[in-house]
């Protein structure tokens, strides 16, 4: 007899983040799909400040009907980054500025617990059991690592977003925004296990959802407050991506961040190689930069997968039928009143 897998159950370490709101999204149909759990939402000092991560989270999931998935605060300060934040790109509120748009939650940043401690807890908890999806800075992961040395270990595995190899960078030329950001947490990380997955620029910059898939999603149900969202974010996230010309012109933007999920349930959307990967902590133009040893000579052990090659088309089809699931399972509380009336009616 052959035994059902188990669920697999997820932390996403995020900073949304127009992009990150997208993974979110995604991940949140897998779950009213019943393909995975998700155990806790832990935030981060990134795209915008942490303050404004922790709401932004915590807004989506409310959105989405997940108001009781604990969302950490991040942890300020991992170390000194000479970089600015990327709030031009995502918005002051890292949401496209349409946090207004959002339902109020009602968590507060105070009185949430720090994401650092909410990964010990939960990896402590469930060892072997939870696969650490990081799509932000990795300065959570690495306060967690040196509070709990082997920690991370715990994790049933860690996928990255982050790192640019045989590409240039979108932060710095040579380096790109997460592991920039806190380049001695990226370091920290890289060291904890020899098994991290990587999602890096590589294969994201494929990765663009335009203007029309985000029309092609919402048509489900125009009216669902979800397929709003996603086409005015997409239309702000589209205007800085041109901006900054990162779509060779196409009415679209970057999702960056979205892929990591391909890895764990669309697998066959990616191609991986293993590496030793490294990362520029000291360099004058390159701090920041991914790197492995490229050259036909012995290597000693390697730290990492790295995606080298992504099928983009299918990547973002299969992400595409996730999100109209998603919204066609978003139904308007006064529909669920009137099916609820039609069902005692027929009682
Ligand atoms: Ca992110």
């Amino acid at each position: 007899m052959i035994t059902p897998k188990a669920k697999p159950k997820i932390i996403l370490d995020t900073d949304p983040g127009g992009d990150d709101s997208f993974a979110l999204l995604w991940l949140l149909s897998l779950v009213k799909q019943g393909f995975t759990e998700l155990v806790a939402v832990t935030t981060v000092d990134g795209n915008v400040h942490a303050r404004y991560t922790f709401a932004g989270a915590s807004k989506l999931l409310k959105l989405a009907g997940f108001p009781s998935i604990e969302v950490g605060k991040g942890v300020i300060g991992g170390s000194e980054s000479d970089l600015e934040d990327a709030g031009g790109i995502h918005g002051a509120d890292g949401m496209g500025n349409l946090s207004h748009t959002l339902p109020e939650i009602d968590v507060s940043y105070e009185d949430a617990a720090y994401s650092d401690d909410i990964l010990i807890e939960k990896l402590q908890a469930n060892p072997g059991e939870v696969v650490v999806i990081a799509i932000a800075p990795l300065t959570n992961l690495a306060s967690a690592e040196k509070k709990c040395p082997g920690i991370l270990k715990n994790a049933k595995e860690i996928i990255i977003m982050g790192g640019a190899f045989k590409v240039p960078g979108n932060i710095r030329p040579e380096a790109e925004f997460n592991i920039a950001y806190d380049v001695e947490a990226a370091a920290t990380v890289f060291a904890s296990r020899d098994d991290i997955v990587v999602i890096p620029l590589d294969v994201t910059k494929q990765l663009i959802f335009t203007n029309e898939m985000a029309k092609q999603v919402s048509q489900i149900n125009p009216e669902s407050g979800i397929s709003k969202f996603i086409v005015s974010l997409c239309e702000f996230m589209t205007k800085t991506a041109l901006a900054f010309r990162e779509t060779q012109g196409k009415q679209g933007f970057l999702v960056h961040d979205a892929a990591t999920l391909a890895y764990l349930f669309y697998p066959e959307t990616l191609l991986f190689r293993r590496a030793d990967v490294m990362i520029e902590t000291k360099g004058e133009w390159t701090r920041g930069k991914t790197l492995f040893d490229r050259r036909n000579k012995t290597k000693f052990g390697a730290n990492a997968w790295v995606a080298m090659e992504v099928d983009s088309v299918n990547l973002l089809a299969v992400m595409i039928e996730d999100l109209k699931v998603l919204i066609s399972l978003d139904l308007d509380p006064r529909l669920l009143e009137e099916v609820g009336d039609l069902g005692s009616s027929l009682l």
